[in-house]
C-alpha cells in the first residue's frame, strides 16, 4: 500500500474543551472507513460538499452524536476523498473517536500530512502551501493579509512563468550541444540576456521586500537600553499597561533581559527590557550588562532612555553618539521629565527627542506614535511580499546564479558551462515553488506545521 492510499485522521480544532471539535480524514478509503463506525445514513452513498447527522459507534457503544461532512475527490483540500466529523468538543470523545477510527484501519496524521498531501496532489505549490502554516500563526492582520496573498498565489505565478521561458533556453542550448562541432546557435544570446535582465529585476524587487516582510511574519525586536535608574523597567510596564518588570530605586535593578510583546498599528514589537549600562563589579550585574549588549546588536530597533534629573546635556550628547555608532535605527527618549530642570528639558527639546515621564504614563502615545512613524506598514490585498526565509535564500541564489551566467556569456564560455549556469538557476527557482524538492526538505517544512493541518 502506498502512503498516498493509506486513510490519515487527526484532531483538526484545538486540544482541550470546546463547544464542538473537528475530526478530519483524508484517503481513497476514507468514506466506507468512517461508515464502519458510523449509524444514519450510507455515507458511501452521499455526494460531495454534503452533512449528515448520525452517531458514531465502537461496536455496539455509541460514543457521540455527531455532523459528517463528505468530500469527494478531487474537490477536497487534499484532493482526496476527505471527512470531517464535527463532535461535541470533549477531549474523552475525541480521543475515542480516533481510537475506533484508528482501530478500523486508520492511522494517525503526521504534523501538516493533509497540507503535505494537498501539495503533493497538485492542489497548490510549495510556497502557497507554506502560505497555510503562516495564516495560521498570523498574530496581526498586516501577517493575515500577506500570508493569505501568498496562499492564493502571491509570486507564484510569476515565478513559474519566468521558470518556464528559462527552461525552454536551456532547451535550447542543450540542443546546440547535440551539434557538436557545427556552429549553430538555436538560443539567440541577446534574447537570453534580455530575458535574464527581466527575470533579476523581478526577483530584486522581492529581495527587496523581504525586509518588510520579515518584520510583518516575525515582528520587530525593540530594546529598551540606557543607564542604570534611567526607568527602562518602569517605562516597559507603561507600554505594556502591566507590572511586568520590577521597578526600584536601586540602579542595577534588572539582570536579566525582560521581554513582552504588544501590537501596535498591525506589527508585532518584542519589547525588552534590559540591565542598565554601566561598568560594574557585581558579577551578576555584570552577565547582565553583557546581555544587554547582546540584546542590542541583534535589535531592529533601540529606544534609548535618559535620566532627565540626573544627567548634563553634554553627557547625554556623548551617550547618543556611542548608541548611534551602533547603526541600529534608535529613538531617543528623555525620561523623567516631571523632575528635569526647564532648561535642560529645552535643550534635548532641540535633539530631536522624545520626553517622557514613565512612571506618571506621560507622553507614551507619542513614543508610541513615534515608534510607528519608523514602520508604516500596511499590506493590502494583493500585495506581493516575501516573508519566508526559505523563499528569500532560494531568491538571492537564483540572483546570483543568474549574475553567473551573465557574466560567463560576457567572457564567451562555451555552451555547455552555459547551460550548467541555467541549470543551477532553475534548480533554485525551482526550490521556492517547490518543482524541485528534497525528502529533507518537504520534511522540514511540513514538520513545522500542527498535526491536523
Ligand atoms: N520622577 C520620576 N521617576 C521615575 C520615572 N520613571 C521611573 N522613575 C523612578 O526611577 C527609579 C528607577 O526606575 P526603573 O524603572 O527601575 O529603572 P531601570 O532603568 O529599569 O533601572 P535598572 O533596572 O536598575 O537599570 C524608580 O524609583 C522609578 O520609580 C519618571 O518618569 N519620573
Ligand atoms: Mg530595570
Amino acid at each position: 500500500m502506498s502512503t498516498f492510499d493509506e486513510t490519515i485522521v487527526a484532531l483538526a480544532t484545538a486540544q482541550g474543551i470546546s463547544a464542538i471539535a473537528v475530526i478530519r480524514l483524508s484517503g481513497k478509503d476514507c468514506i466506507s472507513l468512517v461508515q464502519k463506525v458510523f449509524k444514519g445514513k450510507d455515507l458511501t452513498q452521499q455526494p460531495s460538499h454534503t452533512l449528515h447527522f448520525g452517531t458514531i459507534h465502537n461496536g455496539d457503544k455509541p460514543i457521540d452524536e455527531v455532523l459528517v461532512s463528505v468530500f469527494r475527490e478531487p474537490n477536497s483540500f487534499t484532493k482526496e476523498n476527505s471527512i470531517e466529523i464535527s463532535c461535541h468538543g470533549s477531549p474523552v470523545i475525541v480521543k475515542e473517536i480516533i481510537k475506533v477510527l484508528l482501530k478500523n484501519g486508520a492511522r494517525l496524521a503526521t504534523p501538516g500530512e493533509f497540507t503535505k498531501r494537498a501539495f503533493l496532489n497538485g492542489r497548490f505549490d510549495l510556497a502557497q502551501a507554506e502560505a497555510v502554516a503562516d495564516i495560521i500563526h498570523a498574530e496581526t492582520d498586516n501577517a493575515r493579509q500577506a500570508a493569505l496573498n501568498q496562499m492564493r498565489g502571491g509570486f507564484s505565478k510569476e515565478i513559474q512563468h519566468l521558470r518556464e521561458e528559462l527552461i525552454h533556453f536551456a532547451s535550447l542550448i542543450e540542443l546546440e550541444l547535440d551539434f557538436g562541432e557545427e556552429d549553430v546557435e538555436f538560443a539567440k544570446r541577446d534574447d537570453l540576456k534580455k530575458l535574464i535582465h527581466n527575470i533579476r529585476q523581478y526577483l530584486r524587487s522581492l529581495i527587496g521586500s523581504f525586509d518588510q516582510g520579515n518584520v510583518i511574519k516575525n515582528g520587530i525586536p525593540t530594546v529598551i537600553a540606557g543607564k542604570p535608574n534611567a526607568g527602562k523597567s518602569t517605562l516597559l510596564n507603561a507600554l505594556l499597561n502591566e507590572e511586568r518588570a520590577i521597578v526600584s530605586d536601586i540602579p542595577g535593578t534588572t539582570r536579566d533581559v525582560i521581554e513582552d510583546e504588544m501590537i501596535l498599528g498591525g506589527i508585532s514589537f518584542r519589547f525588552m527590557d534590559t540591565a542598565g549600562l554601566r561598568e560594574t563589579s557585581d558579577v551578576i550585574e555584570a552577565i547582565g550588562v553583557e546581555r544587554t549588549r547582546e540584546s542590542l546588536r541583534k535589535a531592529s530597533l533601540i529606544l534609548y532612555l535618559f535620566d532627565l534629573t540626573q544627567s548634563s546635556i553634554e553627557e547625554i550628547r556623548h551617550e547618543a553618539d556611542e548608541i548611534r555608532q551602533l547603526n541600529i535605527p534608535v529613538i531617543y527618549v528623555g525620561n523623567k521629565m516631571d523632575g528635569a530642570s526647564p532648561a535642560l528639558l529645552k535643550q534635548v527639546e532641540q535633539e530631536d527627542f522624545v520626553l517622557i515621564s514613565a512612571s506618571q504614563k506621560k507622553n507614551i502615545q507619542a513614543l508610541k506614535d513615534k515608534i510607528l512613524s519608523r514602520f508604516h506598514i500596511q499590506v493590502k490585498q494583493g500585495d506581493v511580499l516575501v516573508t519566508n526565509v526559505r523563499h528569500y535564500q532560494s531568491l538571492k541564489q537564483t540572483d546570483d546564479a543568474l549574475n553567473r551566467v551573465l557574466s560567463g556569456m560576457d567572457g564567451g564560455i562555451t555552451g555547455d558551462f552555459l547551460a550548467m549556469d541555467i541549470r543551477q538557476a532553475l534548480h533554485y527557482l525551482g526550490e521556492i515553488t517547490g518543482e524541485v524538492t528534497t525528502d529533507d526538505l518537504l520534511a522540514n517544512i511540513f514538520s513545522k506545521f500542527c498535526i491536523g493541518k
